[in-house]
């Protein structure tokens, strides 16, 4: 046991805890040019030159389009009692709003109630990254008329889907989509314009707060959330100015979205950090729509930030430390499980959140098949269940977490990294589609069935 770990008392979970797997439309359907698909912003930026390794693209992927049924019988083997996917936007609206493509909504209808069959309960994201080019070529989140066709997408998809999905998320991780998307320039659309991460992130807010009221009259007996990838942030060492900059990037990265969507408005010291040439143009009705009352927060947590103060980098004056003694995965993530049971205690005890559930969580490893074809992969074994006992250890000590989501369900197109990073449970055969569980998925199977951490 080391300092990152953290130890429960009883090893049970809460009757009714939600044992899930996750993955996005654009990672693992393929069929990019099936049945009606428009464009999405990552079928043009992965057809980039120079934009993801190997130039990697999703167009074949998991090939799930066709597969679905197989996965099914896969969650049904992981002893899954729930399912996280997300839609594909372009499949349903390839021109962004308008025109409906039946094709693309038929094959999400057939989805879930293939899960509902095997008594999966699907979580629906919305929105996981794969806006419609012909909405980009507009303006792309930055323009506040993506908000409303987003709302149009929202509509569309729960008039056909909410009599059967209880569980709608509407944004993954909108940290992600406005700085790698439109700041770094990482991900797609890779624009490099601090000003417009900013205002894109605010537009993905107000897309998030108008979609709420739209899913719940169409969807009346489901949950509607949101999640976001937050991250713990410590101070690299005790110094005042290192305290300061750890306050500061947890100001950007998790307080920025936390406070808006609990009612508090953006936060004042980021707001003056970044001063009037990047912080956002609001309008004050802008976060009473934010603030639109939600039934539970996702939260993705795969590493901690430890923070020091870096004068020459301005606006936020951070620069980042490595984890002290900490193991990294194949993404050069550390592994810090207490960084979980920090961030649950934090969440519920700044915000009044009523259930959270961790709807994303993993490690990349590239473990190969044996001689006799199995995957034997300890690592990620142990990364689940140091998490998964800080979990827990937060559970006892107050967090409402009523469920868990494996990050992946199977190994996938992991964005700019292309399909060199393995984060699944189930190892995919890029050459022949030939889907094997791997150990690790053999012990979150195990764990799920018995409800309990395996000893
Ligand atoms: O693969 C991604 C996922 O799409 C969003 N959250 C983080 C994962 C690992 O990078």
């Amino acid at each position: 046991m080391t300092s990152a770990d953290v130890q429960y008392r009883d090893a049970r979970f809460p009757a009714d805890f939600v044992w899930g797997a996750a993955t996005a439309a654009y990672q693992i359907e393929g069929a990019a040019q099936d049945d009606g698909r428009g464009e999405s912003i990552w079928d043009r930026f992965s057809h980039t030159p120079g934009k993801t390794i190997n130039g990697d693209t999703g167009d074949v992927a998991c090939d799930h389009y066709h597969r679905w049924r197989d996965d099914i019988r896969l969650m049904r083997d992981l002893n899954l009692n729930a399912y996280r996917l997300s839609i594909s936007w372009p499949r349903v609206l390839p021109d962004g709003r308008g025109r409906i493509n039946e094709a693309g909504l038929a094959f999400y209808d057939r989805l879930i109630d293939g899960l509902l069959e095997a008594t999966i309960t699907p979580w629906v994201t919305l929105y996981h990254w794969d806006l419609p080019q012909v909405l980009e070529d507009q303006g792309g989140w930055p323009n506040r008329k993506t908000a409303d066709a987003f709302v149009e997408y929202a509509d569309v998809v729960s008039r056909r889907l909410g009599d059967r999905v209880r569980n709608w998320i509407t944004l993954n991780e909108p940290w992600c989509s406005g700085f790698l998307g439109y700041h770094s320039g990482e991900h797609a659309p890779g624009r490099k314009n601090p000003r417009d991460a900013l205002q894109a992130m605010h537009v993905l807010l107000i897309a998030h707060g108008l979609a709420v009221p739209v899913l719940r009259r169409n969807s009346p007996q489901a949950r509607v959330g949101i999640t976001l990838n937050l991250t713990p942030a410590y101070p690299a060492t005790d110094s005042v100015a290192d305290r300061d900059a750890a306050h500061r990037y947890d100001g950007f990265f998790n307080r920025w979205f936390l406070d808006p969507l609990y009612g508090r408005g953006y936060p004042r010291d980021l707001i003056s950090l970044y001063g009037p040439d990047l912080a956002p143009a609001t309008d004050p009705s802008d976060f009473d729509v934010i603030a639109t009352p939600t039934d539970f927060l996702g939260i993705n947590y795969y590493s901690p930030a430890f923070v020091r103060d870096d004068p020459a980098s301005a606006p936020l004056r951070v620069g980042i430390a490595p984890v002290p003694g900490a193991e990294l995965t194949d993404m050069g993530w550390a592994i810090y499980p207490r960084g979980l049971y920090d961030l649950l205690l934090r969440v519920c005890r700044d915000y009044p959140t009523t259930a959270l559930y961790i709807t994303e969580n993993g490690a990349a490893y590239d473990d190969a098949p044996s001689q006799d074809g199995r995957i034997e992969d300890p690592r990620r074994t142990r990364f689940y269940a140091r998490h998964l006992a800080a979990a827990k250890a937060a559970i006892e000590d107050g967090a409402p977490l009523r469920g868990f989501f494996a990050w992946s369900l199977m190994d996938n197109f992991e964005w700019a990294f292309g399909y060199t990073k393995r984060f699944g449970i189930v190892y995919v055969d890029y050459a022949t589609q030939e889907r094997t569980i791997k150990e690790s998925g053999r012990w979150y199977s195990r764990v799920a069935a018995g409800n309990r951490l395996l000893e």
